[in-house]
């Protein structure tokens, strides 16, 4: 099965233009960190490899492009001067109308990879997942991360959530609704997952 993609060596071009060196880096990191997990949990390598090169694709426009974007695609007005958040969905709607991919997994896999969501499936947790633990990253516990990613994706999934969570309130920053969303999603997951045992 090959992605549908009008022009893959544009998209190539695409993120070779518009990425920082190291955000290049960390994008070839992801990539390799959602194969390696798409082969542990059981999904599929080819769409977990592409929607991790090119989750952060509009990472780096600047304020006023990012702000161009979410008007032209009918973004909601609230991603407007919110970069972190906006890159994700940018990113989706780029992929989607400029270079005609089609498949609704891999959309939403890059659409949902900052914020993540309830009712996840696999490969957006996955690409949620291999976003936080690649090995370019360079917090103390990444180790630890990744081991956990390897062996649990969800139980992954919930301490990265807790994590930010608990960084962005320390920071009196705002938490999206899907953000708190996933969290409990997850940790029902997690609780039905022990019972059922
Ligand atoms: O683009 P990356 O740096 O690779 O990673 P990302 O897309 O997960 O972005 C992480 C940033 O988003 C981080 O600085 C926290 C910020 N952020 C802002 N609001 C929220 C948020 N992250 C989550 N999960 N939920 C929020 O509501
Ligand atoms: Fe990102
Ligand atoms: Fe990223």
């Amino acid at each position: 099965m090959s992605i549908n993609c009008t022009d893959k060596e544009l998209l190539e071009d695409f993120i070779k233009a518009n990425l920082k060196e190291s955000r290049y880096r960390h994008s070839m990191g992801v990539e390799e960190m959602a194969v390696k997990l798409a082969r542990l949990h059981g999904a599929d390598t080819e769409k977990a490899a592409f929607a991790a090169r090119y989750h952060d694709l509009a990472k780096n426009f600047d304020t006023g492009k990012m702000d161009e974007c979410v008007r032209k695609y009918g973004l909601p007005d609230k991603l407007a001067g919110n970069n972190a958040l906006a890159h994700s969905k940018v990113g989706a709607a780029i992929l989607e109308h400029e270079f005609g991919v089609t498949d609704p997994e891999i959309l939403d896999a890059v659409r949902y990879h900052t914020t993540a969501r309830k009712d996840m499936t696999l490969l957006e947790e996955l690409i949620f997942v291999a976003d936080v633990v690649e090995d370019n990253r360079t917090y103390s516990d990444l180790d630890y991360y990744q081991d956990l990613a390897y062996r649990d994706l969800d139980q992954a999934c919930l301490e990265i959530l807790d994590y930010t969570i608990g960084d962005l309130t320390s920071k009196g920053r705002q938490i999206d609704k899907d953000t708190l969303e996933a969290r409990d999603w997850v940790l029902h997951k997690i609780k039905e997952t022990e019972n059922g045992k």
